[in-house]
């Protein structure tokens, strides 16, 4: 009797202990972590949370908030690419700001991208970098993209949604076949990873916004890039890629790269592989 107790309380114990550890994104958990006050909204499973929070928008909400999901069936890159966004393993979410000024919104991706690069360093221990322009990367792969989209009013831009999804643990069956060579996850035996990120994430983000120092922005955003001194291909159109040497990042966070004729260019935006 005694013995069947013990294995019902170790079973009972394994569970909370696996249950602490892959705690799932919950309201309560992200809140009460929150520097600041802000609205959080936690859902199931949504389409994309950039997607809900621009139809939110579009239907009268005026403050700023945080939309989150366990899953995505329709997560979006850029250029509409997909994000992979299954169930749990990672957690996917959108943090609708208002900016202050128009010159701060272009620093809004290097922003999400260093408090990624943060909150993946802070608590899972891992060595996060920024690859230019919008994805974290450990170990050479793929653990977070961001996707920042500005919504407008009268012409004027008004809110910026800043979707943000961080790879926890590799899925059951492992990567889907696009990414599995180019992706990774960061929170193994890390206890209660998506609520600590997106608390992390949130609150640095809100803090770099409030705060905003662009020459801070700008030299932390270099200390955390990882192209620098790179080989990349440069690709400004669909099937056109130009070799370059990453050189550094400017006083805007553009990248500035150097072809094999010499010649230098400061991109804004764009698209760059890494050779080697
Ligand atoms: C991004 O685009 O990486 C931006 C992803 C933003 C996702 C967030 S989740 C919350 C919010 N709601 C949304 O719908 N989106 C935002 P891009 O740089 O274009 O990269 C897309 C490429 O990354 C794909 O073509 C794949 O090669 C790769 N990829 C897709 N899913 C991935 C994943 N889970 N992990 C690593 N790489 C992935």
């Amino acid at each position: 009797m005694l013995s069947i107790l013990c294995d019902f309380v170790t079973f009972c114990k394994k569970d909370v202990i696996i249950f602490a550890m892959k705690q799932p994104a919950n309201r309560f958990e992200i809140e009460k972590r929150l520097e600041k006050p802000l609205k959080v909204l936690v859902f199931d499973s949504l389409d994309s949370t950039n997607t809900c929070a621009k139809a939110m928008l579009k239907d009268g909400e005026n403050d700023d908030f945080l939309i989150v999901a366990r899953e995505q069936t329709k997560g979006r890159g850029r250029f509409e690419r997909k994000f992979y966004s299954p169930k749990d393993a990672g957690v996917y979410f959108s943090l609708v700001v208002t900016p202050k000024t128009r010159e701060e919104i272009a620093f809004y991706t290097p922003i999400c991208a260093i408090a990624t690069a943060d909150a993946v360093r802070s608590v899972c221990g891992k060595n996060a970098l920024v690859k230019w322009v919008n994805d974290v990367y450990v170990d050479g792969k793929k653990c977070s993209g961001i996707l920042c989209e500005a919504t407008s009013k009268n012409g004027e831009i008004d809110k910026v949604v800043m979707g943000i999804g961080v790879n926890l643990y590799e899925k059951n069956g492992g990567f889907d076949e696009e990414i599995k060579d180019k992706a990774c996850a960061v929170a193994d035996g890390v206890e209660n990873a998506a609520n600590r990120i997106v608390a992390a994430i949130v609150n640095e983000i809100r803090e770099l916004i409030e705060n905003f120092d662009k020459e801070y922005i700008v030299a932390k955003y270099r200390r955390l890039s990882m192209l620098i001194g790179k080989k990349i291909e440069v690709c400004k159109e669909e099937n056109s890629a130009e070799k370059a040497i990453a050189v550094d990042i400017d006083e805007n966070c553009g990248l500035i790269v150097r072809y094999g004729d010499g010649k230098e260019e400061n991109l804004r935006i764009g698209e760059v592989k890494i050779l080697c």
